[in-house]
């Protein structure tokens, strides 16, 4: 980072020495796993210069709309509509976090068995390494999994900030009906912070905001259907997660302008790996931002992964809103059924998912799928053994955490799956 941001993470409660810690080790796993990578698209540099300035530029940039009334809403999620935050000009923010950093400070509020999501999450913020948690006006939780609901609870004791949306485990038509008041409520809440009335034409802006976004987002997942595919998985992974950080109409400007670049390479018949390296779905749980193990571990044994049906990743951007709306009831419903259509393990049943790997993995041209879950993840665990059953493909299905440990061992089994495949 070019600028000194010291006096603003001080101000803001940061504590400085292991901050400066975090920043140093990011840094070096980012040169050793992202730079050290050959032939990236240009487009990368934008990426790469906002990963640089993740705790900097962008902080600077929330910490100046906070400063103009604006709201920083942070939230753990998929199910949050986004639109309802940019509706009222508010600014939105995944705070997921995807390193072991805290955990035993984590390990005072929660069990040890705990999803690393999770522990990362609360072990940044008490020891006070999350800039975003610091400079959020709401946090919102959802009750999907049993971790992060009880989770919630103490963040709230701990933050004092936290607000619960109800996410209901079917998809019956009651459920529907609570789902659409739970997004009023949300809508509610939000108007009452910031002051803002949420009118047709606010909302009808945001949503095409976040259309676009998904849209650009799913440009360049089918770009990665292309033989020999132009982008590494790293890089489109790397995308994905900076898309709960950025800003969004700059952001969705340069994944535009990183597809154009990907689509001359395709023309061209330029790809970021040989033809023949076999090619890998990843499905389960999801990857925050630094978790780039299992990418790395991929990649750095002969085979690229085309996609990730993941949170981050596809599951975020598969389906957009519906935006011809005519009244504000019409984009309520719309928002609330596009949301309700994700295909988190946390539903019952959840059969919907099962079909998407599938039209996925044809899609995508896979050779191969790893399932993955975050060990205690019961969720994902849960129906690693289903898409195994299901899917008629190569499958390897693996547990990890955020450590390191078992980076040998899970290389070990990667690259015997990917022998499979040659
Ligand atoms: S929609 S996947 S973002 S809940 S990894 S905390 S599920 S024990 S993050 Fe998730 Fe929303 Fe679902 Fe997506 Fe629990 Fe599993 Fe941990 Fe998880």
């Amino acid at each position: 980072m070019g600028k000194d941001y010291t006096a603003l993470w001080q101000e803001i409660g940061l504590n400085l020495e292991k901050h400066e810690g975090l920043l140093s080790v990011l840094s070096e796993a980012y040169q050793n796993i992202y730079l050290s990578q050959k032939d990236r698209p240009e487009g990368m540099k934008y990426f790469d210069f906002v990963i640089s300035e993740v705790h900097g530029l962008r902080i600077e940039e929330l910490y100046n709309a906070k400063e103009q009334g604006r709201k920083i809403i942070g939230t753990f999620c998929v199910y949050v509509p986004e639109e309802l935050v940019l509706a009222v000009d508010g600014v939105f923010v995944g705070l997921c976090a995807g390193a072991e950093i805290g955990s035993e400070e984590a390990e005072k509020y929660i069990p040890r068995n705990t999803c690393a999501l999770i522990k990362a999450f609360m072990g940044f913020k008490l020891s006070g390494l999350c800039p975003y948690v610091e400079l959020t006006d709401l946090i919102v939780g959802e009750t999907t999994c049993d971790g992060k609901k009880k989770a919630y609870e103490m963040f709230n004791e701990i933050t004092g900030k936290m607000y619960v949306m109800e996410v209901p485990s079917m998809k019956t038509k009651e459920s529907q009906r609570l789902w659409l008041e739970e997004v009023k409520r949300f809508k509610n809440k939000l108007e009452e912070i910031s002051g803002k009335e949420i009118t047709l034409d606010s909302l009808r802006r945001a949503t095409q905001i976040v259309n676009e976004k998904r849209k650009a987002l799913k440009r360049l997942s089918s770009l990665r259907g292309n033989q020999p595919p132009p982008i590494s998985g790293l890089d489109a992974l790397l995308v994905n997660q900076i898309s709960f950080y950025d800003d969004p109409i700059r952001f969705t400007s340069k994944v535009n302008e990183l597809c154009d670049e990907l689509e001359s390479r395709v023309k061209l018949g330029k790809g970021v790996v040989p033809k023949e390296y076999p090619r890998i779905l990843i499905a389960g749980s999801p990857f925050a931002i630094p978790n780039w193990k299992l990418h790395a571990i991929v990649e750095g044994s002969g085979a690229i992964v085309v996609g990730e049906e993941s949170c981050v990743g596809e599951r975020n951007f598969r389906n957009t809103v519906e935006d011809n709306f005519s009244t504000l009831e019409m984009a309520l419903e719309r928002i609330a059924a596009r949301y309700l259509s994700i295909d988190c393990a946390c539903f019952t049943p959840n059969s919907d998912r099962i079909d998407n790997i599938l039209e996925m993995y044809e899609r995508l041209r896979a050779n191969g799928i790893i399932h993955y879950s975050l060990q205690f993840c019961t969720p994902y665990m849960m129906e690693a053994y289903k898409v195994e059953k299901k899917v008629e493909a190569p499958y390897l299905k693996i547990e990890t955490d955020y450590s390191m440990e078992d980076f040998g061992q899970l290389k070990t089994r990667v690259e015997a799956f990917i022998e499979t495949l040659k």
